[in-house]
């Protein structure tokens, strides 16, 4: 954890019902992932959700109906800043690995795709925001990269038990335009940097100073209700409106 607080937005990804046998006690309820962002702009270009396969996850209570699937450090972060529905105190209804998650289907926040699938990175940290991560390979090296390796390795997709069809028709959606960069920001800083997988750390950290700056300083609203907006501008505005309406939260560690 750094010096700083890190103000994160909690994205709401629903799992759609019937749920698999794993989450069969949480029938009734919602359920959703609780992907940690700091892009709430580019959710429209959203193509799957990413989780470790071998991390820890709980499927936690915060009110009466909704339930968050995210790591147990996450659940009590949040059960102090009033999202539990037992007060400062962390409810676990079941027990998951990252693996149990893969392939859930998702209904997730403004994205243009209406389902999307649950995948595994091998780069996500526990011990930062909830787990989870939504991808955006359009504006995310990381996202990028992750998605492109598991589309061009079958080996890698079986290893991990996942399906063709959660991953090969998923393209690059744009969402933003960087003027130096153009509408698949991620996709050409990872080709200029000659980058070959999710693996290389070092150049995705080059690749992702590069897009996240310009980004936010440089970048258009492609799409949404913003669209021909600064990206500076609209990011404030679609951040509220998630909130507004319920489909995010605020999460700060
Ligand atoms: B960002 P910071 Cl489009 N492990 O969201 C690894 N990465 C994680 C994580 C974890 N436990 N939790 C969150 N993240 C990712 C969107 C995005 C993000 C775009 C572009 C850049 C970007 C879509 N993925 O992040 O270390 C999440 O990915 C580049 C910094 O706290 C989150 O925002 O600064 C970001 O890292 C938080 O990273």
């Amino acid at each position: 954890e750094g010096v700083q607080p890190q103000d994160y937005t909690l994205i709401k990804m629903e799992v759609v019902p019937p749920f698999p046998p794993k989450l069969g006690a949480l029938e009734g309820r919602r359920v959703f992932l609780a992907a940690a962002t700091l892009r709430p702009e580019t959710m429209y270009g959203q193509t799957n959700s990413w989780v470790l396969p071998n991390g820890k996850y709980g499927a936690f209570e915060i009110d009466e109906t909704d339930v968050f699937i995210m790591t147990e450090r996450a659940a009590l972060n949040l059960s102090y800043q009033k999202l539990s529905r037992v007060p400062n105190k962390p409810t676990c209804l079941v027990e998951l690995t990252g693996q149990d998650l893969i392939g859930l289907p998702l209904r997730s926040p403004l994205s243009f795709n209406e389902i999307i699938y649950s995948l595994p990175m091998l780069n996500i940290l526990t011990d930062k925001g909830t787990g989870i991560v939504t991808s955006v390979p359009s504006d995310s090296p990381d996202d990028y990269m992750a998605l492109q390796d598991l589309k061009s390795k079958p080996a890698l997709r079986a290893k991990f038990g996942v399906k063709n069809d959660w991953v090969l028709p998923f393209e690059v959606v744009p969402v933003i335009n960087i003027p130096e960069f153009g509408e698949k920001s991620a996709m050409k800083v990872c080709f200029d940097l000659k980058i070959k997988s999710q693996n290389e750390k070092e150049k995705l950290a080059e690749a992702k100073k590069l897009t996240y700056l310009k980004g936010f300083t440089e970048g258009t609203m492609l799409v949404g209700e913003y669209a021909g907006m600064r990206v500076q501008e609209a990011k404030p505005l679609i951040r509220s409106k998630l909130l507004k309406v319920g489909q995010a939260v605020t999460y700060s560690e």
